[in-house]
C-alpha cells in the first residue's frame, strides 16, 4: 500500500452527549448520536488503512463565520452561556422572527424539530467538529493527498442559519470552501442515509452538491426534495426507493458518479454516512446496504480522478459502525 493516510479526529465531541431525541414524540429515543460512533468508525478505518492520526482541539470559528449567519452563531454562543452544567435546551416556540425574544426563547427562529438539544459543551463540540474538516481540507490541499476528517457532530442538515438533525455547523461546506477556494472545484458527494438539506443551500458552481439519500418524505428531514426550493442548479438529489438493496443502490451511485463527472471538479469531498447499513435503527425506509456495499462503494470512490476528503455524517448502529467502515476502508484503497 501506498503512504499512510491522514485522519483528522476532533477530540471536544465526547463531551458533547445530549440525552433524548424528541424526534419521533413522547417519550423520547435515546439520543443516538453517541461519542461511540467515533471510536467505532475509527477502529475500523484502522483495520481497513494505515493512518497517520492528528488530534484536533481547536474552534473554527472563522471558517464557520463564513458560512454561517452572525445572529445564528451568536445565538448558539448566547445559548451555551445561559445553560445550567446538566441542563438540555430544546426550544418550545416556533417563529421566524424571534429576534427580540429572550434567549431562551430565540432558538426557534433557527431549528425546525426537537431532536437535537444544545447542552454546555455541544456548540464547542461542534466547532472542534468543523475544525477537523477545516484541518484535513488544508491539509489535502497542501499535500494533494486524500484525508479523512473523523467530524462529530455531524453537519450536513445544517444551514446558513439552522441548526438539526443533530448538526450544526456545515463541515463539508468548511471542508468545501477550502477546497474551492482560488479557482479550484469541489463535488461534495453526500451518501449520507439522509437528504442534507443543510449542504443544499451552500452548492455552487464551485462546489457543487450530489446525494443519494432514503424518501425525504419517510425520514427526516421530512420534506419533498423535489420541491422548487430544492430544485436549484448546482443540486443533484435522488432519491431511494425504500428497499433497494446493495445492487440497486450501486447502480444508482454509478449514476450519480457519471454526473460527477460533468462538473469536472478537482477534488470530492464525501459526506460519509453509515446509517445506510441494514442494521441501522434510524431507518423509516430501509435501504439495506451491507459491508460487501460499502466495499463497493470505497472502491468505486478509489477508482475516481479526483482527490477524496472522506468526512464522518451519520451511521448510528454501533455495534456494526466498525465492520462497515472497515468494509469501506478496504474498498477505497489506492
Ligand atoms: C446526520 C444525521 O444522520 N442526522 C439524522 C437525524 C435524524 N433525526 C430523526 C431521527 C428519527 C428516528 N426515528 C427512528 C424510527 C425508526 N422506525
Ligand atoms: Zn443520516
Amino acid at each position: 500500500m501506498s503512504s499512510p493516510l491522514r485522519a483528522f479526529l476532533p477530540v471536544a465531541h465526547e463531551d458533547h452527549r445530549p440525552r433524548w431525541d424528541f424526534s419521533d414524540g413522547y417519550p423520547p429515543i435515546e439520543y443516538p448520536e453517541v461519542p461511540a460512533r467515533v471510536a467505532a468508525v475509527m477502529a475500523g478505518f484502522e483495520r481497513g488503512w494505515e493512518l497517520t492520526v492528528e488530534r484536533v482541539t481547536a474552534e473554527a470559528e472563522d471558517a464557520v463565520a463564513g458560512l454561517h449567519d452572525a445572529d445564528y452563531r451568536e445565538f448558539l454562543g448566547d445559548i451555551t452561556a445561559a445553560l445550567q452544567p446538566d441542563e438540555e435546551y430544546i426550544p418550545s416556540i416556533f417563529h421566524g422572527d424571534l429576534s427580540k425574544a429572550t434567549v431562551r426563547f430565540r432558538g426557534g427562529m433557527f431549528t425546525a424539530e426537537i431532536g437535537t438539544p444544545i447542552t454546555p459543551a455541544t456548540i464547542a463540540a461542534a466547532l472542534n467538529s468543523a475544525e477537523a474538516a477545516r484541518r484535513a481540507a488544508e491539509w489535502m490541499r497542501a499535500s494533494g493527498e486524500d484525508a479523512v476528517a473523523l467530524c462529530r457532530p455531524p453537519g450536513h442538515h445544517a444551514g446558513r442559519r439552522r441548526y438539526g438533525g443533530y448538526c450544526f455547523f456545515n463541515n463539508a461546506y468548511v471542508a468545501a470552501s477550502v477546497l474551492s477556494a482560488g479557482g479550484g472545484r469541489c463535488a461534495v458527494l453526500d451518501v449520507d442515509y439522509h437528504l442534507g438539506d443543510g449542504s443544499v443551500e451552500f452548492a455552487s458552481e464551485q462546489a457543487p452538491y450530489f446525494s443519494l439519500h432514503a424518501d425525504p418524505w419517510a425520514n427526516y428531514p421530512h420534506l419533498d426534495a423535489r420541491w422548487d426550493g430544492y430544485r436549484r442548479p448546482h443540486v443533484d438529489l435522488t432519491d431511494l426507493p425504500a428497499g433497494v438493496g446493495r445492487d440497486g443502490y450501486l447502480a444508482l451511485l454509478d449514476d450519480v458518479l457519471a454526473r460527477v463527472d460533468t462538473v469536472a471538479a478537482d477534488t470530492i469531498v464525501l459526506s460519509l454516512g453509515f446509517d445506510t447499513a441494514a442494521t441501522d435503527g434510524i431507518q423509516d425506509a430501509p435501504v439495506g446496504l451491507d459491508a460487501p456495499g460499502f466495499e463497493a462503494m470505497g472502491a468505486r470512490l478509489a477508482r475516481r480522478r479526483e482527490r477524496v476528503l472522506i468526512l464522518l455524517e451519520g451511521g448510528y448502529d454501533v455495534t456494526g459502525l466498525a465492520g462497515y467502515a472497515e468494509a469501506f476502508a478496504r474498498g477505497f484503497r489506492r
